[in-house]
C-alpha cells in the first residue's frame, strides 16, 4: 500500500512539473519584450547623454537623410564635444542577417552637435547605435528610427 502511494505522488509531482514548463514558455516573450523597452533608459544613465536633436520625432523619410545628434555632459548639462562618435545603423529583418548602411558623421554647427549622413533605403524601423569611444567621456544611446 505504501509503494503504491508512494508512486501516485511521484506522478503528481511529474505533472506539476509538466504544467509549470508550460507556463514558462508562455510567459517568456513578454519577458523577452520588456528589457526592450528599458535599453533607452539604461543606455542614457551611463556616461554622456547623447540626443536625437533633428529630426526630434525620429521619423526620416527613405533615403539620403541628415540627422543631427547632441552630446551633454550630465556634470555640468552642457553639451559637450567627444573625440569619436561611432554611429551603426541597422535594420533587424526576419530569417536574415541585420541590414546595414554607412554613416558619416562630422561635427554639427555647434559644440556637442555631430551631423550623421546616411542612406536608409528600406522603409521601417532602423535601429541606430550611438557611441562616444572618448576614453573620459565614454556614453552609449539607441534610437528607433522609423523610415517612411
Ligand atoms: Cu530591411
Amino acid at each position: 500500500m505504501k509503494k503504491v502511494l508512494l508512486l501516485l505522488a511521484v506522478v503528481g509531482l511529474l505533472s506539476t512539473a509538466c504544467g509549470s514548463a508550460n507556463q514558462a514558455e508562455t510567459e517568456a516573450p513578454d519577458a523577452a519584450a520588456a528589457p526592450a523597452a528599458e535599453t533607452t533608459e539604461a543606455a542614457a544613465s551611463a556616461g554622456v547623454a547623447i540626443a536625437l536633436i533633428t529630426p526630434e520625432d525620429a521619423s526620416v523619410p527613405m533615403g539620403d537623410a541628415e540627422l543631427v545628434l547632441q552630446v551633454v555632459d550630465p556634470a555640468t548639462n552642457e553639451p559637450v564635444a567627444v573625440e569619436n562618435l561611432e554611429v551603426d545603423l541597422s535594420m533587424p529583418m526576419d530569417g536574415m542577417d541585420p541590414m546595414t548602411t554607412m554613416a558619416v558623421v562630422e561635427p554639427g554647427a555647434e559644440a556637442g552637435q555631430y551631423k550623421v549622413m546616411t542612406n536608409l533605403g528600406m522603409e521601417g524601423m532602423w535601429m541606430m547605435t550611438v557611441k562616444s569611444a572618448d576614453a573620459a567621456m565614454p556614453g552609449e544611446a539607441v534610437f528607433n528610427l522609423d523610415v517612411k
